[in-house]
């Protein structure tokens, strides 16, 4: 999804002739937009009115009439995105909607709304729960999306279970345990503590990864960054443009036309890539230049796969150039895709293999081979990093919850292995019961009350 300042705009409800049909816009001149289009009856301007009030009125496209309609005013942060929010409700034909929905895109101040980008900006603005976690597929992914958009579904889903259902285990624990406080004396051990050993073990293996999956749960909120590096014409910026479909860098004939880097966003197949444009990398004493290429090893360094852009009719120094920025960032050879560039060329020599890197064919130029270049990009992002790990982890506050729970699982770890007593290990279980119960739900004592009782039946 682009600009998350833009202001945008999408029916919101089903559509039909006779049917009314919601209008919404989201954004910092959602407001004042609606209020360039639409005549109030009541004369008072939308935009002084207060947040969650409705306003009957008419909506005009240059002095004609479109539709009477119902305009609804909800003020950031009281709204579904967090942002100002304007509903739209209009009736007519479906074609006055359409007309609507014109006259406001037409003032040029927003745009249309990418599948689920209501739903993104309020998860961003912290609007949504974890409980809501599958409604994050919906945010990243497009509706005509296929397999893996089901396939980051699944990833999302489940972890905040799973934690849940160790979480009950640990309670039960934890109640056994205090169980035999109440017997000290009599050595008696309720607890099982080998099982308890291994379901330790288990959560810290889960944990691990969870937190492990933050940097790429991060990823995608702020798009996996994939770095166009390569030598100065090898064809960068224009690989850029045709992914984007805008004429978005500067090309031209001169070595050296991209200084600083150059980047925008693309979702495909549901996920949403960032891709980075960068100086072409060689030799030179233009401090500006040179400036722009340390910038070109960073993004390089950053990425999560790099295009390795090389002109296919001037191959010869490919290894010299590549072992550059491999030497210069620590990149790992897995991180880049080389790209033959300007195979639109009849004299071209024919695409070399080369040990160690995947290569494609295309030209950016002609956009041949685009769409296989985009598959494997998007096959390279899932296989590198999404495939190992069956759950996302995007919330800092759960972030920080999870490293609380392994730093007090460590604490019952060595508790147990060095024999400490049960009101110790009582408290530092509860110290993981309370940090899991942050990303879960609440936690109370009730709970370990609870499930004492339930599951024993103390004096009968
Ligand atoms: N024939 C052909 N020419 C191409 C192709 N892609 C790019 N070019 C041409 O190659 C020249 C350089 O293209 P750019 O996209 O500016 O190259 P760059 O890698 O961004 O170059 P720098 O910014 O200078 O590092 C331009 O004249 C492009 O029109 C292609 O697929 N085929
Ligand atoms: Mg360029």
């Amino acid at each position: 999804m682009k600009g998350a300042n833009e202001t945008i705009i999408a029916l919101a409800t089903a559509q039909g002739a006779g049917a009314i049909a919601v209008i919404r816009l989201s954004g910092e001149n959602a407001i004042g937009l609606v209020d360039s289009v639409f005549k109030p009856r009541s004369k008072t301007p939308i935009n002084t009115a207060d947040s969650h009030t409705v306003h009957l009125g008419d909506i005009y496209e240059e002095g004609r009439l479109l539709d009477e309609v119902l305009v609804s005013i909800f003020r950031a942060p009281r709204s579904y995105t967090g942002e100002d929010v304007v509903e739209i409700s209009c009736h007519g034909s479906v074609y006055i909607q359409q007309q609507v929905l014109n006259a406001l895109s037409n003032t040029g101040r927003c745009r249309l709304a990418e599948p689920g980008e209501f739903t993104f900006r309020a998860f961003m603005n912290g609007k949504m729960k974890l409980s809501q976690a599958e409604a994050v597929a919906d945010l990243i992914a497009s509706e005509s999306a296929t397999e893996h958009r089901i396939a980051l579904q699944q990833m999302r889903g489940g972890f905040a279970q799973n934690l849940h259902e160790v979480r009950e285990q640990l309670i039960h624990f934890a109640a056994m345990i205090e169980l035999e406080l109440d017997f000290s004396g009599e050595d008696v051990d309720f607890a099982d503590y080998t099982a308890l050993k291994i379901l330790l073990s288990d959560l810290k293996h889960t944990i691990k990864q969870l937190l492990d999956s933050f940097a790429l749960g991060n990823v995608i909120k702020q798009g996996v960054p994939i770095a166009i590096i390569g030598a100065p014409n090898a064809g960068k910026s224009t690989l850029l443009n045709a992914l984007l479909n805008e004429e978005r860098a500067l090309v031209s004939a001169e070595a050296g036309t991209t200084r600083d880097t150059v980047e925008d966003f693309l979702t495909l197949q549901g996920i949403r890539f960032r891709f980075i444009d960068t100086a072409g990398i060689r030799d030179t004493s233009n401090q500006v230049e040179k400036m722009g290429i340390e910038r070109s090893f960073e993004r390089a360094r950053d990425a999560q796969l790099v295009l390795y852009v090389v002109d296919i009719n001037t191959p010869e120094g490919f290894l010299e150039t590549i072992n550059h920025p491999l030497d210069r960032t620590q990149l790992s050879r897995e991180k880049i895709l080389v790209v033959w560039n300007k195979c639109d060329n009849p004299n071209q020599s024919s695409t070399k293999h080369i040990e160690g890197f995947e290569s494609i064919a295309i030209s950016a130029k002609n956009r041949l081979n685009l769409e296989v270049l985009k598959e494997r990009i998007v096959a390279r992002t899932l296989q590198g990093s999404a495939n190992e790990q069956s759950a996302i982890l995007t919330n800092s506050r759960h972030y920080q919850s999870l490293q609380l729970a392994l730093k007090e699982l460590y604490t019952v770890e060595q508790e147990l292995a060095s024999g400490s007593s049960q009101d110790l290990l009582s408290i530092s279980l509860r110290g993981v019961i309370q940090h899991l119960g942050e990303i879960t739900g609440s936690v109370t004592n009730d709970d370990i009350l609870g499930s004492i009782f339930s599951s024993f039946c103390i004096g009968k």
